[in-house]
């Protein structure tokens, strides 16, 4: 929903002026109105380029909050997440369901304002957990879309992503990572591994215990390498 907002001087109408003014992001939404979480087209690069994403408005009754950008979700295992590098940087997958918004978009959200960012998870024994993080920023592609996040603040999950900190993107066509193999290629996801991991949200989708060790959509201090979650969800918002 792109806004028309107008500055009309009453006295002097010819000198109104009109603007177009594209929502950047979820907040954006928020701000303007929209209270309804759902599916929504924003525009991370301020300009004309619409992405859908999933808006999380919060919740009224609750005073949970809102204006979340979600830009990763995965939920019932309907959507493969083994995929090169330029999927990865350009954004698959559903917003009504499972998908990764884009590293470019990730990086056009978070460098011109703070950001900070909550990971929401459930396991299939309805536990719901989340980890928050006052800080979070994705450097240009030059800077291999490198993860900044930091301050963490525990809802329960614990914390497996402080360790992968300063790390560039790693996808199996394109190691940026810190072993010595590629971690995309062993662990089947994209993220920003390190030497490999401690969570795993791209990786296989795997219904809950499992063999198979770190594979799956893993989040290490809340049920360790062999789960993987029924549900996680990455969501990010400007920082007021
Ligand atoms: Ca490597």
């Amino acid at each position: 929903s792109v806004q028309i907002q107008c500055v009309v001087v009453l006295l002097l109408p010819w000198l109104g002026q009109c603007s177009l003014q594209y929502p950047t992001d979820c907040a954006d939404l928020l701000s303007s109105g929209s209270r309804v979480s759902g599916v929504y087209t924003i525009y991370p690069d301020g300009v004309r380029t619409g992405v859908q994403v999933y808006c999380d408005m919060g919740c009224q009754d609750t005073k949970e909050e809102g204006g979340w950008t979600v830009f990763q979700r995965r939920v019932d295992g309907t959507v493969n997440f083994i995929r090169p590098w330029n999927q990865y940087k350009d954004g698959f997958g559903n917003a009504s369901s499972e998908y990764w918004l884009g590293l470019e978009s990730q990086h056009q959200l978070t460098t011109n304002r703070e950001h900070e960012l909550r990971v929401d998870m459930e396991d299939f024994e309805d536990n719901r957990v989340f980890a928050r993080y006052s800080s979070f920023a994705v450097g240009s592609e030059i800077e291999g879309y490198k993860l900044t996040v930091g301050g963490f603040n525990n809802g329960g999950a614990g914390d497996s992503l402080a360790y992968h900190n300063g790390q560039k993107f790693t996808t199996f066509d394109k190691d940026q990572d810190s072993h010595s193999g590629n971690c995309a290629d062993t662990f089947f996801g994209g993220y920003w591994y390190d030497e490999c991991h401690v969570s795993n949200p791209n990786g296989l989708y795997l219904w809950g215990n499992t063999s198979h060790s770190a594979v799956g959509v893993n989040w290490r201090a809340f049920k360790g390498y062999h789960y993987s979650l029924k549900s996680i969800t990455m969501k990010i918002r400007p920082v007021a």
